[in-house]
């Protein structure tokens, strides 16, 4: 109060100089929004323990050892991929493989550097994957859960193999090697630090970017909810009103691993509505009745095209009919 006094008497108002302090250390400090969250994260010499494997055929010999050397490690050349971008080691049994499902709309410089990095990054760890772009057709708004258990489906009608689900945002790319795209036992959000959050985790439960997930763990939760359209929310109710509903719990790889950077676009706008759909599927409804009705048991969309790009297989849906 006396220094308040003082300054009044110097004819100084201390108010804006406060604020200024106030949104410096906001903008400034590193750990703004930080979250100190290290339930559930899996230590570095757990990694490849903690990974599930395509079933051992026998060969264990042959079986291709996890790569975890730095990309511009000397020597390592990206391989040509299969038309509809699979891809097997070439020399070896892949001990892993892994679906991954991009949802997409109107951005092809996005896309474009999403597959030229990570084609490379995938090679490199020694992987089988296929990557599934689901192509929202013009007309509604974006419904980037929707997308994915389209991408689900359609993946397992071409993939019977697949056993492991990654369902990744076109905008972010993962900056450490040891950042191992397989899925672990407990469904894992990797895109937890990016740089657009200074690399740090806003809120313990995000589970937007990026996650792995085992088939069966997606198919007992209903996959993601059909009914978030426009930006945010969908990734909240897979974690909080499904996810963990059911008794799973959230993984999570170290921080300093978990790092990723995001792409330039434009930001998409909020949608106000998304976070009364999150409540209310968390609410009085949520032991089982929405989550049984709402997934991928009531997943309607009518297939436009399916096309083998040359690096990604594309699946272009209209999400506004009623066919299965
Ligand atoms: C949250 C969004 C998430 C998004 C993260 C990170 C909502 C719904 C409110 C319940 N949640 O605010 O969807 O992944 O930010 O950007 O908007």
């Amino acid at each position: 109060m006396r220094y308040y006094k003082c300054l009044k008497d110097l004819g100084v108002n201390p108010w804006p100089y406060l604020g200024l302090g106030l949104t410096l250390i906001v903008f400034i400090h590193p750990g703004r929004f930080s979250v100190s969250f290290d339930h559930h994260v899996i230590q570095e010499e757990d990694l490849i323990p903690s990974l599930v494997a395509l079933p051992d055929e026998g060969q264990v010999q042959s079986k291709c050892p996890l790569n975890l050397e730095h990309l511009a490690h000397p020597g390592f050349k990206s391989f040509p991929v299969e038309q509809g971008g699979g891809w097997n080691p070439p020399d070896c049994i892949p001990r892993f493989h892994s679906v991954l499902v991009i949802p997409y709309r109107d951005r092809p410089e996005n896309l474009q550097q999403f597959l030229a990095f990570m084609h490379p990054f995938l090679q490199r760890q020694n992987l089988s994957y296929d990557i599934f772009v689901i192509e929202q057709a013009p007309g509604m708004a974006f419904n980037r859960a929707k997308l994915f258990n389209i991408g689900f489906r359609e993946a397992l009608k071409a993939t019977s193999e697949a056993y492991c689900f990654i369902f990744h945002d076109v905008d972010l790319l993962p900056m450490d090697r040891r950042n191992i795209y397989a899925c672990t036992r407990q469904p894992r959000h990797m895109t937890s630090h990016l740089d657009k959050f200074r690399y740090n985790l806003p809120y313990p439960q995000l589970f937007g970017g990026g996650i792995a997930i085992l088939k069966d763990q997606f198919q007992a939760v209903n996959g993601f909810s059909n009914r978030f359209f426009g930006w945010g929310g969908e990734d909240d109710d897979l974690s909080q009103n499904r996810v963990l509903a059911s008794g799973y719990q959230i993984c999570r790889f170290p921080s300093d691993i978990n790092r990723y950077q995001m792409l330039s676009h434009r930001p998409a706008p909020r949608m106000a509505d998304n976070y009364r759909k999150f409540k209310a599927a968390g609410g009085s409804d949520h032991d089982g009745m929405i989550l049984s009705r709402d997934g991928l048991s009531d997943l309607m969309y009518t297939v436009l095209a399916r096309t083998r790009e040359e690096l990604y297989t594309k699946i272009l849906v209209d999400l506004s009919t009623s066919m299965q």
